[in-house]
């Protein structure tokens, strides 16, 4: 890959609104078209156009011509100034479509070119997401970072009044080293009367979202085989998002608010409200509201038609499915649901994927439509010419109370069949002759207690420039500060006792809450669907004392604060190859900033878990693929080109029941587990990143 092939493929992340002939990187870049490429509205004025952008750059990047012109025909249906929902089952084909185009391109140039001709052809929003998921996925483009989604659409993120105010700053001010940072509200969605307003800052996190858009770009439900079809993706989306739950849940409870009630009934009024009030980038409106005690409807309009009925059929075939213990597919083979492939299985069914289901005619496609039902809840029948509101878009569906509602009620039905299953037993769970002899966690501070964690605000900031179409151009970054929960980093210290000879273990720690929001005890069961998975890596263990030490910044679900904010343009990739590989693919992963729950000021109490796998039960054999060097958080994402690196059910040994009474019991029955008592403390002030 040429240099310049590099720059051109990430500077289509900038400025998504403008034509690709505009200048790019702070006004030192531009994109040479060929005549053909301009769209009809500036085709009689291609020489014009092209001199004035090409004015004053340092560099020009000629464009190929295209070998083989596209019809894009098959895009239209999705209006250039339209949302696209990748749950609404036309705009998916239609993206699917797409990739399989991005995918074909014959060479690294003529894919560049592909995309530049298309970029200004097709819906904004449709264009971003498929050049995205074929960034990540083409062989020749694996050294193009992908830039986060809140930089190339930062209004989906953040309060509008931040873009007033960043103009205002970038064109007032020219010097971009003069320019104060733009303030983006915080808890600016409701106000202290609404109760679910005490989470906001975990669901309107511009980390999490953006997670929660990058997992589904690794992990789209159609497209081509190699795209789609992965390894155990199924069982990630089942877990990937059982995680999210765990995590909300007990944020709850550092809030003093009870579980979320699943969604299990979509004929009674929904009690949750939200008035998202952030534009979309493609049509300058805010995304819809849901009024308070609003009741969901058959959606029934130009673009999809759903029924209630659908989604309660397809939830009872479900069901049934679960308590046989098999399913149909096509031809009318049972398929059983079994402790390995089972949950694999129903996530592809219930997500669902039409590529991957096992019988999507019969099953249908539950979670999907129920994203739709809930998003369309405002104007079913469209009469009132509205969009979706922000449960119809993975980028925005997190910010949303009833997210967690209706997620929930998907976590309850795969929690049904994961409670068929026999409880582990002591086979599956010990490991001989390793015993975890001492845990803790502590902050780095010599001062500071073990097992008492700290969390706190903090104020950080993002570049909005790459994302602020037809703003001022010429002139570098416009920085907005922002407020999120952060916490100290603390080091795990485990002592091990091997009585074998040397080998090699996987060490899984989570942490479970001892008490719900009433600070009454959990039973073991009820911690075990709240455990939150922190951290799993091999361990070497020699024969005798082994002691083992993990920072909290390397865990296997977070990823750094700087892949999720990097800030964007050629300015900023590392110049070396290998630093430069690290920043590819970076962007899945849960946010370091919420890697701990909030806690609260006196010190909410958990138990922090520890056991010693055997690996030779966990480990899976690779396919020599090269190693990703920027995928650390498999635990949620996976990693690129290879097997899901750890054999076990996903969330073992908390996916099942346990055969304890509770988790004293049980650490005390396997050796080689161990748990202690754990408390976070929440700090209320805001501390500015250094
Ligand atoms: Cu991630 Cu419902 O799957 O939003």
């Amino acid at each position: 890959m040429t240099n310049t092939d590099l720059k051109a493929l990430e500077l289509l992340f900038q400025r998504p609104l403008e034509p690709a002939f505009t200048t790019r990187d702070s006004g030192k870049t531009v994109l040479e078209l060929p005549d053909s490429f301009y769209t009809d509205r500036y085709r009689n004025d291609t020489e014009e156009v092209g001199n004035r952008f090409s004015k004053d750059v340092d560099l020009k990047i000629p464009i190929q011509e295209l070998s083989n012109v596209p019809s894009l025909e098959f895009t239209k249906k999705i209006g250039l100034k339209n949302q696209f929902s990748l749950f609404n089952n036309r705009h998916r084909d239609i993206a699917s479509e797409l990739i399989t185009l991005f995918m074909g391109a014959p060479n690294l140039r003529q894919f560049v070119s592909l995309c530049v001709y298309t970029k200004d052809r097709v819906n904004p929003v449709l264009f971003q997401y498929a050049y995205a998921v074929a960034v990540a996925h083409r062989p020749d483009t694996r050294e193009v970072p992908l830039t986060n989604i809140s930089q190339i659409f930062p209004s989906n993120f953040v309060e509008p009044s931040a873009f007033r105010d960043a103009r205002q700053e970038a064109s007032v001010i020219g010097e971009s080293g003069a320019r104060v940072h733009v303030d983006i509200p915080q808890n600016y969605t409701a106000s202290d009367r609404e109760d679910e307003q005490r989470l906001a800052y975990f669901r309107e996190d511009i980390g999490v979202n953006s997670h929660h858009w990058h997992w589904h770009l690794v992990y789209p439900t159609t497209g081509p085989t190699e795209v789609v079809n992965k390894d155990r993706r199924g069982e990630l989306f089942y877990y990937m998002h059982h995680q999210i739950l765990a995590r909300y849940n007990v944020e709850r409870f550092c809030n003093n608010l009870k579980k979320v009630q699943p969604l299990n009934n979509l004929r009674v009024e929904v009690p949750e409200g939200y008035f998202p009030k952030i534009l979309s980038s493609t049509n300058n409106r805010t995304y819809p509201a849901r009024v308070t005690n609003q009741k969901l409807r058959d959606v029934d309009r130009h673009d999809g038609r759903v029924e209630i009925s659908d989604v309660e059929r397809w939830r009872d075939r479900v069901l049934a499915a679960i308590d046989q213990g098999y399913v149909e597919d096509t031809s009318g083979n049972r398929i059983p649901l079994d402790e390995v492939r089972g949950i694999d299985i129903l996530g592809n069914m219930i997500e669902a994927t039409p590529v991957l289901s096992i019988n999507y005619n019969f099953y249908g496609n539950l979670h999907n439509e129920g994203h739709n039902i809930i998003s369309f809840a405002h104007d079913p029948d469209y009469r009132h010419l509205e969009e979706f509101g922000v449960m119809g878009d993975v980028t925005t569906a997190m910010r949303d109370p009833i997210f967690y509602r209706w997620h929930g009620f998907i976590d309850t039905v795969f929690n049904k069949f994961k409670t068929r299953l026999n409880p582990y037993n002591a086979g599956e769970l010990n490991f001989d002759g390793i015993t975890v002899d001492y845990i803790e966690a502590k902050i780095g501070k010599s001062n500071t207690k073990a097992n008492t964690l700290l969390t706190y605000w903090q104020k950080s900031s993002a570049d909005l420039a790459a994302g602020l179409d037809f703003g001022p151009s010429a002139d570098g970054n416009i920085f907005a500060s922002f407020t999120h929960l952060q916490n100290a980093p603390f080091t795990y210290t485990f002592n091990v006792t091997n009585n074998g000879a040397r080998r090699t273990g996987t060490c899984r720690i989570f942490i479970c809450p001892k008490v719900d929001e009433r600070n009454q005890a959990l039973n073991l069961e009820e911690q075990r669907l709240l455990a939150i998975e922190m951290d799993k890596f091999t361990v070497d263990l020699v024969p005798g004392e082994n002691t083992i030490r993990r920072q909290s910044t390397e865990s296997s679900v977070a990823i750094p604060f700087e892949r999720s904010f990097r800030p964007v343009g050629a300015d900023y990739q590392p110049k070396a190859a290998d630093e430069l590989a690290r920043f590819k693919f970076c962007g899945c992963g849960w946010p370091q900033h919420l890697l701990l729950p909030k806690g609260n000021a006196q010190g909410m109490l958990f138990d922090l878990f520890v056991m010693i796998s055997d690996y030779s039960q966990d480990s899976v054999e690779q396919p020599k693929t090269p190693n990703d060097a920027c995928s650390t958080a498999y635990s949620f994402c996976g990693l690129k080109d290879k097997l899901y690196p750890d054999r076990r059910t996903m969330g073992y040994p908390f996916d099942r029941r346990l055969p304890n009474a509770n988790l004293t019991e049980l650490v005390g029955a396997f050796g080689n587990m161990a748990k202690t008592d754990l408390r976070i403390v929440f700090n209320d002030r805001v501390i500015d990143k250094a």
